[in-house]
């Protein structure tokens, strides 16, 4: 008989209604639910269906009949809460093993009974959440505290997973998902149960969401989940319970185009009324889940609270003949994730993880972690997410500390602070008790900060199959059984012998893979170290061209330990040590994330002292940058006895004392570059007496600065984190000059026009558009700015709540292409004409031209640069006609012309039916 494996793939299929609401119908009483195994429970009994299985397995068997009947061709068991964590309300943990059981076992024994060769029935394995978080804190006063943890709950999924598949399951049903640990813990327990009982069952996972915005109770979004169980075999996911059919769609959307399973869909009968009743019935229900099927974004169909056999009998001609889904490719980037997904595309260029949540690397971090000081501590975290790290390392390594139990404290208490949980975290130590107990903490994909084959292949198989239980992505150091890689063959050696255990014997995916070549101190004076830095480097390139996948990272403070004291030289160092390996492919580095020296900062005398030594390119290289270290110290002595100011990490050595006595223009332009905001205050207050208006500071000394960044960017001598932090200066900037723009618009009368501005879904970058809304906000237009990450569905809303004028629409990276395309197709499909203004690094004219005009019906105006938004819109609102019928005729013309070259390009099969043939 055709397994679930082979079915899916030819048709959508039909999984069962509600349970709960469906057991309501039947008028049961507190005796039903007893029966006699129960009589003498304590306490109320009646609303734990799960005990039907053991007392009234005919109303179950006469329930999934039912949905058997109406065609289901999957039904689940009455199995969600028969684990020992929901059973304890009811005093009844010792018959939760029980309910599962038989409550498989009734499934199994009446889907046979409608099994045909034609169609085969197959039983799917409820495993609910539990009625307990394993991510959150039960109270508020303690951010740390939780109610349930990792072990407590493997052992009550454990005792049920066994139960079910006893039973007779075909697959693991893990559903109502709310909190992504919770999952993982079913996730985790599927994987060990099936391997000890030698069976291989489908897992498939469904989400529900809580708001919106499409985020779980624990406040992940869907993508930041999605990588969550990336390294997991995961055959279904989907979503249930939530909200209806219609409010679902954009979510399984976004299901549908990033995840690499199939989709499930099994929404409530409406959102519940306010007497807690669902208003949908079949017949309103049945259309909105025909879109889902009709727009090919579902495998699996079924539903939730307030459904019953009427809706599934109504749901089996929906889907005859309709196409299913196909699931998307994995991959190719790596998935990492805190509450939100950090996707390591190529345009990411550098993950760079704070490094100062670590007790063994920073003083201040010890001292506060000795002393309990939690919340400052955690405001170090808080800090470096600002600066722009896109991950925090967190090393609780001392002698002194309980560092598992300070580890776990502190990552409950990261759970607890959505702007440091945004992002993943790298659990480092040399503990790998510390580092399980770490792991046990996390819903996101967080990095295993390290592995190693110090203690041989054993161990490391062992560590790498406990990273991947976890779902983690792991960093392996260059070491082995002899010890630490510090030479260019010792550390290629190593990570190639790695890298084959890893993918092939422990089956890793490439991609989650970040070697550490061993970052070590150069410039000691010792001549063995004096290669250290190029050999990494040298690794670094060869890892990059023949490990395919697999990421490099570093400890790039190491590199410097020998100037302790010297932060200017350190940051010098480290600046050019990353300008040059970045080069090479090293993609991840632990860092100090508000580092102010930049390549460009370094003067070209002292650039080549210290690129000499980084690249070793001559034997006097440490000397001579140990000379230098000195010199700089001496000057910053004097300059501190001479002013009292302590210049340890200002810019170049002579920064500080010349700042005021620079002109107002290029301090403003120089803090930017750096997203330095101490003195903006100042600055633009000085400024404000200098120029005519405050739109000026913006659109000069600001705009300046910013296309600086942008061209450094370009350049690959700024990496995203630091452009990150220069957009927040400048929001900042802009904060400060607010108040005068306003004012200097209030006296100049009536708007010019609405705009709704908005970054497109899965883009985080604002730069461009937040000077785009002051620019235009200048010129007199009303400016609704959404922000970033928005859904098309939100623009819609807003654009028509809001009867604007245009919408503007923001994006840096490649996908936003795609969504922007995305949304001119949701405003066309809701009627509007308004002009779109696109902008942003990767838009471009010819892309308008070729994918976004031609799905929109107004006029679709691509923007070179910020400076043009203004001018363009008053055409815009004075002209528009005249404006979109240019519009159409150049955008035609740039179409013929790139499909005219496109044509000089044959295919490949054209070619080859173009081939010359000397026997014909
Ligand atoms: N590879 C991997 N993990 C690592 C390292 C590595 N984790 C730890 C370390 N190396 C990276 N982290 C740091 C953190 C701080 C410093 C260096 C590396 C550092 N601290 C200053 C000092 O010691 O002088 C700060 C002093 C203070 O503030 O008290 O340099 O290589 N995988």
């Amino acid at each position: 008989m055709k397994g679930l494996n082979d079915i899916i793939q030819d048709r959508i299929l039909i999984l069962d209604g509600a349970m709960g609401t469906k057991i309501q119908t039947y008028g049961l009483t507190e005796s039903d639910f007893r029966g006699d195994r129960f009589k003498d429970a304590v306490g109320q009994m009646k609303g734990n269906n799960d005990m039907l299985s053991l007392t009234r397995p005919d109303i179950i068997e006469d329930i999934h009949r039912q949905y058997l009947l109406a065609g289901a061709d999957i039904i689940a068991t009455n199995t969600f809460s028969s684990q020992r964590i929901s059973q304890a309300d009811y005093g009844l943990e010792e018959a939760a093993r029980d309910m599962a059981y038989e409550g498989a076992r009734i499934a199994r024994a009446v889907a046979d009974e409608f099994s045909t060769k034609e169609k085969p029935r197959f039983v799917a394995g409820s495993i609910g959440p539990t009625n307990k978080t394993c991510s959150m804190s039960p109270d508020v006063s303690n951010p740390a505290a939780r109610d349930l943890t990792y072990d407590e709950l493997f052992v009550a999924y454990q005792e049920q997973i066994e139960a079910l598949i006893e039973g007779g399951v075909d697959a693991l049903l893990i559903e109502t998902i709310f909190d992504t640990l919770n999952a993982k813990v079913a996730i985790d327990v599927a994987q060990q149960v099936m391997v000890t009982k030698k069976v291989k069952l489908p897992i498939m996972l469904s989400v529900t969401v809580s708001d919106l915005a499409g985020r779980t109770l624990s406040g992940q979004t869907l993508e930041a989940f999605l990588a969550s169980v990336s390294s997991y075999p995961i055959f279904s996911i989907g979503l249930n319970c939530s909200f209806g059919a219609t409010q679902m769609k954009p979510f399984l959307r976004e299901l549908a185009k990033k995840a690499p399973y199939y989709i499930s869909a099994y929404p409530n009968a409406g959102l519940p009324n306010s007497m807690g009743l669902y208003d949908e019935t079949a017949e309103t229900m049945a259309p909105k889940m025909g879109e889902l099927v009709d727009e090919g974004l579902v495998n699996i169909i079924g539903g939730c609270c307030g459904t019953d056999e009427t809706f599934i009998a109504q749901y089996v001609p929906l889907v005859k003949g309709k196409k299913p889904h196909v699931p998307v490719e994995k991959p190719q980037t790596m998935w990492l994730s805190g509450l939100e997904l950090l996707d390591v595309t190529p345009e990411v260029q550098f993950v760079n993880v704070g490094e100062r949540c670590n007790v063994a690397g920073s003083r201040k971090f010890l001292r506060l972690i000795k002393e309990k000081s939690y919340e400052e501590a955690l405001s170090i975290a808080r800090k470096q997410v600002a600066d722009g790290a896109l991950v925090i390392d967190v090393n609780m390594d001392d002698g002194l500390l309980d560092a598992k139990a300070e580890m776990v404290n502190f990552l409950n208490m990261i759970a607890s602070e959505p702007d440091i949980a945004r992002v993943p975290v790298m659990i480092d130590s040399s503990d790998w008790d510390v580092i399980r107990a770490g792991l046990k903490c996390v819903q996101g994909k967080s990095i295993v900060n390290s592995i190693s084959l110090k203690e041989g292949e054993d161990k490391f198989i062992e560590h790498a199959r406990d990273v991947m239980r976890y779902g983690a992505a792991v960093v392996v150091m260059c070491f082995d059984e002899q010890g630490q890689a510090t030479t260019y063959d010792r550390r290629i050696e190593i990570a190639e012998r790695a890298y084959h255990l890893l993918v092939e014997k422990v089956g890793m995916n490439p991609l989650d893979i970040i070697f550490d070549p061993n970052v070590l101190a150069v410039a000691t004076g010792m001549e063995e170290h004096d290669a250290y830095a190029a050999d990494f480097i040298k690794a670094t390139d060869w890892i990059h061209r023949n490990l395919p996948g697999a990421h490099v990272s570093g400890g790039v403070s190491n590199l410097s330990f020998s100037f302790r004291g010297n932060n200017y030289i350190r940051e010098a160092m480290h600046a050019a040590f990353l300008y040059h390996a970045i080069q090479k492919g090293m993609d991840f580095g632990i860092v100090n994330p508000s580092t102010r020296v930049t390549y460009e900062d370094i003067p070209k005398d002292q650039l080549d002292i210290i690129e000499d030594v980084i690249l070793y390119r001559r034997k006097d290289a440490a000397e001579r940058l140990i000379e230098l270290a000195a010199k700089i110290a001496e000057e910053a002595d004097k300059r501190r006895q001479a002013d009292g100011t302590d210049n340890n990490g200002s810019v170049n050595g002579h920064q500080e004392e010349s700042r005021t006595a620079r002109p107002v223009e290029e301090r403003l332009a120089y803090a930017l570059i750096k997203g330095i905001g101490d003195y903006l205050e100042e600055d633009l207050h000085e400024a404000l007496k200098c120029f005519p208006h405050a739109v000026d500071i913006i659109e000069g000394p600001l705009m300046n600065g910013m296309n600086t960044v942008g061209q450094l960017f370009g350049e690959g001598k700024m990496f995203l984190p630091q452009v990150v932090k220069t957009a927040r200066t400048m929001k900042q900037a802009v904060g400060i000059l607010q108040p005068y723009i306003e004012a200097e618009k209030a006296e100049s009368g009536k708007s010019a026009g609405r705009v709704l501005l908005a970054t497109v879904k899965g883009d985080v970058h604002d730069i461009g558009k937040n000077i785009v809304g002051v620019v235009m906000a200048c010129n007199n237009y009303d400016i609704i700015d959404m922000g970033v990450m928005v859904p098309a569905e939100q623009i819609v809303r807003k654009a028509k709540e809001e009867h604007v004028d245009m919408v503007g629409l923001s994006g840096l990276i490649t996908p936003s292409l795609e969504e922007m395309v995305n949304v001119a197709t949701e405003l066309q499909r809701a009627g509007m004409n308004i002009p779109i203004m696109i902008g942003g690094a990767t838009t471009s004219e010819l892309h308008v031209a070729l994918k976004i005009a031609p799905v929109y019906g107004g006029p679709v105006v691509w923007m070179k640069d910020a400076s043009q938004n203004a001018l363009v819109a008053s055409r815009l609102m004075t002209d528009g006609q005249q404006v979109g019928k240019e519009l159409t005729e150049r955008y035609q013309h740039l179409r013929e012309e790139y499909h005219q070259e496109q044509e000089r390009l044959l295919t490949l099969e054209e070619a080859r039916k173009n081939k010359l043939n000397l026997f014909e």
